[in-house]
């Protein structure tokens, strides 16, 4: 049992390499430890573990992927639990060599419990407060998210809440996400929703699945994408995507193991990782939902690094330039580079 856990735990030199976390779904990222918390809170659920993580080797459907996000919503449904789940999911991340992170939930009403959408990112942020004045070493950021299930009407409520948030929080609320399952409606409907976000300052970083609809959402055009897994001819996109994509220097955030496990890339060898770091576009190694895919963003560099044949030069690059993607102000940027520069080992 030890031995494999070590087995599969990073090497040193990617725990210990800065990283900046860009596409991590909160209720996707809560570790097996705090699963083990709210079971133990709510044992009427009858929910087990085997229930809220696809573990090594495993694969499931993207549909089955969404289920897995269902069983969790269950356990997860007070304040009291969002609370819990925000900052230990912060604190791992932290452990893990996590210099900068961007969370990303959809705020969610339980009537059964009196949450309301308001209260859901009150909680959030102050999870991220409270980490940082407990002196937690990671500057976390928060992305609203819309969940595309719930269709155009919450769309554009969640970016009215985003909105809100992005005023009074400080700075922590700066932008939003579109996610849920790629299957569940068009972008075409999100488009005024999105635009609006847009208007108002919030950044954008858009899941892209669909063809059709990819090419809608990138005139918008949004910050930044989420696995953009079909964009590339390769795989069934086309040159004329891929040329917006780089002509507006949109950054990538790329999540192999979630991919791999959720079935949308083949295998590791074949993931787009290679195709956009061949371009030289900007690609940020992200984790997805770490608890859900049982990994972290250490092992997701060394997974990219074994794969690639990248050496631990380019490793450190590329952890560095994530830092361009952030979207949080220059300031912030200026501020991680040098904490990058102080890092750095002496001899690669
Ligand atoms: C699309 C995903 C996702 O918001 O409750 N989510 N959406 N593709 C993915 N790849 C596997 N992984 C997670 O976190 C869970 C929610 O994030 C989105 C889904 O909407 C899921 O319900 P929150 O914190």
């Amino acid at each position: 049992m030890f031995a494999s856990v070590m087995e599969n735990e990073a090497d040193v030199f990617y725990r210990e390499l800065p990283k900046v976390e860009l596409h991590a779904h909160l209720n996707g990222s809560v570790s097996s430890q705090t699963i083990e918390k709210l079971i133990v809170r709510k044992p009427h659920l009858n929910i087990e573990h085997s229930m809220t993580a696809i573990g090594k080797g495993q694969r499931r459907t993207l549909d089955e992927c969404f289920q897995v996000f269902k069983v969790i919503h269950q356990l997860v449904d007070t304040e009291e639990d969002i609370l819990m789940v925000a900052t230990d999911v912060i604190k791992e991340f932290a452990a893990d060599g996590v210099k900068y992170l961007e969370l990303r939930s959809t705020p969610r009403e339980e009537k059964n419990t009196g949450l309301s959408k308001k209260g859901y990112v009150e909680t959030i942020i102050k999870a991220i407060q409270q980490c940082k004045n407990e002196g937690e070493d990671i500057d976390v950021r928060f992305l609203v998210a819309i969940d595309r299930r719930n269709g155009t009407e919450v769309a554009m409520e969640t970016v009215k809440l985003a909105e809100e948030f992005m005023l009074s929080s400080g700075g922590l609320v700066v932008g939003l996400d579109l996610s849920g399952d790629p299957t569940v409606g068009h972008g075409k409907d999100l488009l005024p929703a999105l635009q609006r976000a847009k208007n108002c300052g919030l950044k954008l970083s858009l899941h892209l699945s669909e063809l059709e609809e990819s090419d809608l959402l990138l005139n918008l055009p949004p910050d930044r994408i989420g696995h953009g897994t079909f964009l590339h001819p390769e795989v069934g996109g086309s040159q004329s995507l891929v040329d917006k994509v780089v002509k507006n220097n949109i950054p990538l955030e790329l999540c192999l193991t979630s991919n791999v496990k959720g079935q949308t890339v083949p295998s590791y060898s074949k993931h787009h990782f290679e195709y956009w770091y061949q371009l030289g576009h900007p690609s940020v190694i992200c984790t997805d939902d770490k608890g859900v895919f049982c990994t972290d963003l250490s092992k997701e560099y060394q997974l990219a690094a074994s794969t690639f044949g990248l050496s631990r030069e380019a490793v450190w690059k590329l952890s560095q330039q994530a830092i361009d993607c952030i979207f949080a102000p220059d300031t912030v940027k200026q501020q991680l580079r040098q904490k990058w520069v102080d890092l750095q080992p002496q001899q690669q």
